[in-house]
């Protein structure tokens, strides 16, 4: 565990979570710095990162089925009506809802990597249609396949339930906005557990208002924690976890970074090498 008043240790190895921008500014002779998670938009962030350090990142190591489960609960409690199931029983009421037609929820996942093609088979699975969006438009069988900004205004028109697990770049920031929101199917429905900063919170807010978006469930805040007061708090159509659609697994993930640096120490190439001009 690294700590800002020992002395420097001259590392070539970083292995890295959340990590102060002191590290990268007094440890000058790093190698290489395995990130403890799948998103490496915080490391990016950090002004000391030298800008030709490799960054390796985690790779599902566990999560990606952990994000499908997020993704069906949320979808399930939505399209099923067990949020209105659980209100009626509040209230004492039996009262069994219409039947739901899958057609009339169509999913699109935005990201098709390790875990937005989890989510997506997992959901096709339950026979939704399901449609992804990525920067090459490639998807895994059964999938409907969006590609680039070309593909996105197709994939947000046939799309009622917006799931992002897109990684946090200046491409993709900002990118759930109310133009973008508007386009989805009306009675669209959110599902955010790619990052805060994705989304536009106030447009969000302006489309429950208005009608259009029903409802979303929020992982991911701009800020985090999410601070008293927000109105995301107290807002019935918003359901909200604190960062937790995937938790990183302690054995899965101690495993794979073992091993990826058994292969940078043997000089092989490690997967997940993360790609400095793409952000991802
Ligand atoms: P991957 O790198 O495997 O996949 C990223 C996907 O996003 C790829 O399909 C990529 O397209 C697509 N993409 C990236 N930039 C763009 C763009 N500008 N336009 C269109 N598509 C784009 O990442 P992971 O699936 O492993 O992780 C994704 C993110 O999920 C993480 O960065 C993190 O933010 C989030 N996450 C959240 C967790 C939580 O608990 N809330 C847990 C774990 C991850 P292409 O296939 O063409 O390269
Ligand atoms: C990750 C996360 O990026 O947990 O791995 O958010």
């Amino acid at each position: 565990m690294w700590h800002a008043d020992q002395p420097v240790q001259d590392a070539d190895i970083a292995v890295v979570w959340n990590a102060p921008d002191a590290l990268f500014a007094r440890e000058r002779k790093l190698r290489v710095a395995f990130n403890l998670g799948a998103g490496v938009d915080a490391l990016f962030r950090l002004p000391s990162l030298p800008a030709d350090l490799p960054i390796v990142r985690l790779e599902d190591a566990g999560m990606a089925v952990q994000m499908a489960e997020y993704a069906a609960h949320a979808l399930v409690r939505a399209s099923r009506q067990f949020d209105q199931y659980e209100a009626q029983q509040r209230e004492g009421v039996w009262q069994p809802l219409p039947e739901i037609d899958r057609a009339a929820w169509p999913v699109g996942v935005l990201g098709m990597g390790v875990m937005g093609a989890r989510v997506a088979t997992a959901l096709a699975a339950l026979d939704y249609p399901v449609a992804g969006w990525s920067r090459s438009g490639k998807t895994p069988d059964g999938i409907e396949a969006f590609g680039g900004s070309a593909g996105l205004s197709p994939f947000l028109a046939r799309t009622r339930v917006l799931i992002n697990t897109l990684p946090l770049t200046p491409d993709t920031r900002d990118l759930i906005s109310f133009e973008t929101m508007l386009q989805l199917q009306s009675g669209a429905y959110i599902i955010n557990m790619g990052r805060g900063a994705h989304l536009v919170e106030e447009d969000l807010i302006t489309l429950l208002d208005q009608g259009h978006v029903s409802g979303a469930t929020l992982d991911v805040f701009r800020e985090e924690p999410l601070p008293a007061g927000h109105p995301f708090w107290n807002d019935k159509r918003v359901t909200i976890t604190p960062h937790v659609a995937a938790l990183s697994l302690r054995r899965e993930t101690i495993a794979q970074v073992a091993s990826k640096i058994r292969a940078f120490q043997r000089g092989e190439p490690v997967s997940g090498m993360v790609s400095r001009d793409r952000g991802y």
